[in-house]
């Protein structure tokens, strides 16, 4: 055994290069395997004098140390090699999926007939859901003692306050903001969330959303309301669409009406969607009161105006007959992907 062999062996790791994991192996058998080069000076020691033992003994180690970390550097860079683009991955593989996701049911309803209001001349407001018991009932003409002002039916945020907040019950608080602070006349749409005290069911949330408008001018009739809402209804539901009104009550408005739409699933002649009547209650509306217009500092000797509600998911329910309330607020994605693909802009 001789110094040379050590730096032999020292020279060709150095010139040792390995491209897979198969030629690494072969790289240790050669060293370190039972008929390896290095395990061959550790045979020949034997016969080395034994002034010169100690001296090669400690080479012999060290060097045997050298080519086992050579080894596992060369085995851990491979591995990299081969795991990014390597034998391992085919990369005529089809990509993963990039889910876009879609939009909401009340999200599509809701652009929809903002689009329809645009195209009239309305603009679109919004405001908060938290708000103060004025802009949601007093300036909205509620009687002090009406029901939805009620611990029961509204959800409070603070209570034994002077002017406690609450969750909006409708966007009419956004209307009454509007007309604080704008000059007649006024065309606005408020879409937005909503909030009442309810039991949870099929038929009920607690919360929901809901499409407002307000227009507010000199010398604005029922017959303006009236021809608004069949130009929406024929732009919603098809040119042929009929509407009918019936008298109704809102503190807000006076007169009142609810608005039926002519069923187009069965053009009239009645099935189980308008219950053989064919109508479909889409919206309620009516002439602002006076009252209305006054809190919000507007001359109701001067000007007049219509207002009209509706609430989107019973739209959206009309659109895809999806009857159970609670799918749209679930966010269950075997629900959500049955609706247009094309994310929101
Ligand atoms: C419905 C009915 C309605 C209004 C909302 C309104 C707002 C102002 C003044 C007067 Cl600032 N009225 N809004 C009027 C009539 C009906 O909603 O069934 N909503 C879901």
């Amino acid at each position: 055994m001789k110094r040379e062999d050590i730096d032999r062996i020292i020279a060709e790791l150095g010139e040792l290069k390995c491209r897979t994991l198969k030629e690494v192996e072969e790289a240790r058998v050669r060293f370190l395997g039972k008929k390896g080069e290095v395990t061959a000076l550790f045979d020949e020691f034997h016969d080395v004098s034994k002034e010169m033992k100690k001296e090669f003994g400690r080479s012999l180690n060290e060097l045997k140390k050298t080519v086992q970390a050579k080894i596992d550097e060369l085995r851990s860079s491979v591995e990299v090699e081969e795991a990014s683009a390597g034998s391992g991955t085919d990369l005529t593989m089809p990509g993963d999926e990039f889910g876009l996701g879609s939009r909401h049911p009340v999200s599509i309803v809701r652009q929809e007939i903002v689009e329809i209001f645009r195209k009239f001349g309305y603009d679109v407001a919004e405001g908060p859901e938290i708000e103060d018991d004025y802009h949601v009932f007093e300036a909205l003409n509620f009687p002090d003692n009406h029901p939805a002002r009620d611990m029961q039916d509204t959800f409070f945020v603070s209570t034994g306050h002077p002017n406690p907040l609450l969750l909006r019950t409708h966007t009419s608080s956004v209307q009454v903001r509007t007309m604080e602070k704008m000059d007649v006349p006024i065309r606005v749409v408020c879409p937005g969330r909503v909030f009442r005290n309810e039991a949870i069911s099929a038929r009920a949330h607690c919360i929901f959303h809901q499409i407002e408008g307000l227009y507010i001018d000199e010398g604005v009739t029922f017959a303006d309301l009236r021809q608004a809402i069949l130009l929406f209804a024929r732009e919603m539901f098809g040119p042929e669409t009929e509407i009918r009104m019936r008298p109704s009550y809102f503190p807000f408005t006076e007169p009142s009406a609810e608005v039926d739409v002519s069923c187009n699933i069965c053009h009239g002649k009645g099935c189980n969607i308008c219950k053989g009547t064919g109508w479909l209650e889409i919206l309620g509306c009516g002439m602002v009161d006076p009252n209305v217009l006054e809190a919000s500092g507007i001359d109701s000797k001067k000007y007049s105006g219509f207002a009209f509600g509706m609430g989107l998911e019973r739209i959206a329910m009309l659109k895809w007959r999806v009857n159970d309330l609670r799918h749209y607020f679930e966010n269950d994605l075997r629900f959500l992907k049955e609706f247009e693909a094309a994310p929101e802009v």
